[in-house]
Formats: C-alpha cells, structure tokens, sequence
C-alpha cells in the first residue's frame, strides 16, 4: 500500500502519509480536506483525524489552548523503601483516569494510573529498583539519560514478560540533572509511552546542594512533562486508530496527564523543569508577553552560567531547566507559557503575594569542551535518512542480533550524525544515545549555541545538518542509539554499540 502511493502520489504522502487500512486512509483524506478548508473548528475530543499532522510539514496541528480549568498535577516523589534511602520499586500497570470530567480513560502509568513518580537519586549512592511489569505484554525500563551499564539500561534486549520482576542496580555517578524513564520494548516503545508510561528522574549532588536556586519541589521547583495527545469521542486514547507513521501528533496537550492545566506559583523565582515527552512533537516554550527567563540545564546537567532567553526549542525527549522571576515581570495578569504558535500550553495563576526570596544567580557549572576533544577526528559517522516507515540509520533497519559499532569504555570518540535530506527536504530526527551523557562540538562546522554547551542525550539534527558530539561511555554492554520519534524508533531508525 505504501509503495503504490509512492509511486502515484508523492503529494498525498506529504499531505496525508501512507497507511494500511481504509479507515487511516479516509482519516488522511478527511485530514486533507479539513487542511484546504482552514477548518479549525473540530472539538476537544473525537476529531481524530486532526492527529494525522506530518512532521515534515512546518504547519503540524495546532494544541488546543488550555483554558487553565484544572490546577497542574505535581507527581508524589518516590521514597525508598529502606533506610539506606536507596531502594525502590517501579511497576507498570494499567490504569484509569478521569482526565476529562465524567469520563474515565484508560491508561497506563508506573506506580498509579497515568505517567509515573519521580524518582531521586543522589550522587554516588548505589541505587536498587525493583521493576515489576503487571501489564499485559512485554515491557522494558529504560532510564533515559542515565549513566549505567548496558545490563541495566532498560533498551530491548531486558524485556520483561507480564507478571515478572528484575532487580536492577547502579551507582549514580553523574551530575546533578533531570533525566525521565520510559518502555524501551521493540516495535512497541511509542505506543507505551502515548498511553502514559514515562515519569521523570532527578539527580542531585552537592553542587545542586549548595546552588542558590529554587528547589522546594512542587512550589518553587516544579516538574512538567508536556505531551501532545488525541482522545477519541469515547475519551479513550486509541493509539492504532491515530498512529502515524512519522510521528503520532495530536491536538490535545496534557501536561503531567493534566488537560487544560494551571499552575499557581508564588511572585518569585521558579524553577521549571521541562521535558518534551511527546512522541513526535517538537515544542517551542516562551511567555506570552514576550519576556525573557533564564535557561539553567539542558538534558544532562546545569549550563556553566544561567542564560538569558526569550524562547527555548525541545524535540522529543530532550529537557531544558528554566527560571522564570515572577516578582520581575511587568504584569502577572494573564500570562502563560505559550507555544510557538501562539497555543497557550500552560497558564499561570500568580498570587500577588510577594515572596522575598529572589536570590542572585551565579555560576551553576564548570562544563568544558577541551581542545583535544575539538580537534578529535571523526570515528563513528552516523546518517539518519528518510521518513514513513522508510526511515533507516547507516542505510539499516534496526536488527536486534547486528551490533553496528563498538566502543571501548571510558574513552572519547567523535561521532558524526548527518541527516541526509530526501526528495521532500526531510525533517528533524531527534537523535539519542543511550548510556552517556555527550557534548555538542559543532552543528555544521560551527560552535553550538550557548543553550547547549552543556550535557546531552539527545539531539536535535536537521535536514542537511552535520552534527559533531563528543561521546564516552562509563559503562559495558549493549546501548541503543536511535531517533526519539518514537514511531521512527520503532519502525527500525536505531543501532546499537556495544562498549567493551
Ligand atoms: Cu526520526
């Protein structure tokens, strides 16, 4: 069915993507029309055919607005189960959630109903988590940005059948930074995490300790996973329905599992910790007035100092830290963080209270590229390429039995990622490695920009673009390195290195 449209109708892939089955074919069609008529006007719910947005295009669907009609849901930090502060469990399950008012969705979520705790660790204690899988089919942990061995990684050799259990142990031996969890299981990856499998990670260490910045979590220090979804007219999140192969996108917006959210925060300095969890959606953050925030971490770790911005771009999976100075802006009366569009992702209720703790932000981090990493020749040369279910890396589909490179543990090779264009321009390929934390040495030959001369996991290539990073494992073992469109991912744009 692909290649017939291939061949005939270059156009009706670009505007409506290829698709098995008649049902997804007049979905696409009726998605083309609602297109040529500039029809905006279809309903919170039940208008799946809105979902099938193409990444390719610069016009993906548009978010609802929030209307800010229910307050934000702060996620419960994970304590340990002992003592020792250092053991935890982690289940998969299935749930049930009234995300709309009188309706319940199904759901699934770690440790509850819909996305997950966060979890803290701190540097260099050893951590033990208990994963339990209580779905109905294979699931993997993936802890993403974390520096472990390949064994405990969670890619999709550590699958786990329904009803069993691993133990799972690591040192935390990274900095302070804000990483998340996911399934990782092959072919099935998006479709766990649309339906509310991913929560985040927070490590700490003595720098963030001692930084002045804020960190009362859920008031000063608030956790936000921004995912883009579509709801069927029944509620219901029918991920076969309204998957694309290029990236389910959706009109819906839920931020923390929370449709429509606000957050209430005090006139001070707060912290966000943003995390594009969206399969395919690429997310552009900035306040509705235009003002500017500070930029305090990328995905790995703080920048070395806070970074002034008026707008801040993540693709899916990568996360930002930023500081917005309520008690500094010129007016808190309807004021949001809006989207690149113009949709209003999350409003802000600002009490007028003030709060006297603005503190004076200094330096956060000694992050450096040394000068023999930027004159390292190139020893890994990765190119992404193409789009549907034709994407490939190196030309490849994943195959979980072919071990595409390897690396020896600890030490520094430059690797290249290029994202070749196709007839159609291309599109930007998220680009992940798991197990590592990298530095960006150049995008086309030139330094990166300031916001991310920091730690990274993830990537955002271009089309045409030729990306350099800088990468060393800590760790052994097997590591996936693929593109975070989840649908790419699982329709076969990943490798894997095996660091000996
Ligand atoms: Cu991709």
């Amino acid at each position: 069915m692909c290649k017939v449209f291939h061949i005939f109708s270059l156009s009706a892939i670009l505007i409506s993507g290829c698709s098995n089955d008649t049902q997804s074919n007049d979905q696409n069609n009726q998605h083309m029309m609602n297109q040529n008529n500039n029809e905006g006007n279809h309903h919170m719910m039940g208008d799946s055919a809105m979902g099938n947005g193409h990444m390719s295009h610069d016009d993906v669907v548009r978010l609802e607005d929030s209307t800010g009609e229910n307050e934000l849901y702060i996620p419960p930090l994970l304590t340990s189960e002992t003592t020792e502060g250092t053991e935890y469990i982690v289940k998969a399950q299935k749930g049930k959630v009234n995300i709309f008012e009188g309706v319940t969705t199904e759901t699934l979520g770690y440790n509850g109903d819909l996305l997950g705790p966060v979890l803290q660790f701190k540097k260099g204690e050893t951590v033990k988590i208990k994963t339990i899988n209580e779905l109905d089919e294979e699931t993997t942990f993936h802890w993403h940005g974390l520096e472990v061995s390949g064994e405990a990684d969670g890619g999709p050799h550590k699958t786990l059948s329904p009803s069993e259990e691993a133990l799972i142990e690591f040192e935390v031996t990274q900095e302070a930074a804000t990483l998340w969890f996911h399934p990782h299981p092959e072919g099935k990856t998006s479709e766990q995490v649309y339906k509310g499998l991913a929560g985040l990670i927070y490590i700490e260490d003595s720098n963030s300790d001692k930084l002045e910045i804020p960190k009362e979590y859920g008031k000063n220090d608030i956790p936000l996973v921004f995912q883009d979804r579509i709801f069927d007219e029944q509620g219901q999140l029918d991920y076969k329905a309204v998957m694309n192969e290029d990236g389910t996108i959706g009109d819906t917006l839920l931020v923390n599992g929370t449709v429509n959210p606000e957050l209430t925060v005090g006139k001070e300095q707060v912290r966000l910790r943003l995390l594009n969890g969206s399969n395919a959606r690429n997310f552009t953050f900035k306040l509705n007035t235009g003002e500017s925030f500070v930029q305090i971490a990328t995905d790995g770790g703080f920048l070395n100092d806070p970074l002034k911005l008026n707008e801040v771009t993540l693709t899916p999976s990568e996360r930002a830290e930023i500081i917005i100075d309520f008690s500094q802006l010129n007016s808190t009366d309807d004021l949001s963080l809006i989207n690149e569009d113009g949709s209003i992702l999350l409003p802000f209720d600002v009490s007028n209270q003030e709060v006297d703790r603005t503190q004076t932000l200094g330096q956060l981090n000694d992050f450096a590229v040394t000068e023999e990493e930027k004159n390292m020749p190139v020893t890994k040369n990765i190119e992404l390429f193409g789009m549907m279910d034709h994407v490939t890396i190196n030309g490849k589909k994943f195959d979980s039995r072919r071990i595409d490179f390897t690396q020896k543990q600890g030490v520094t090779e430059v690797w290249e990622i290029y994202n070749r264009k196709d007839m159609m321009g291309g599109m930007i390929h998220p680009f992940h490695i798991h197990g590592t934390e990298f530095k960006i040495l150049s995008r086309n030959g030139i330094e990166p920009e300031e916001n991310e001369r920091g730690w990274k996991d993830s990537i955002a290539v271009h089309p045409g673009e030729k990306v350099k990073i800088a990468v060393q494992f800590k760790h052994k073992g097997v590591y996936m390195f693929h593109c975070h469109i989840l649908e790419h991912e699982d329709n076969g744009m990943m490798g894997q290195i095996e660091v000996k």
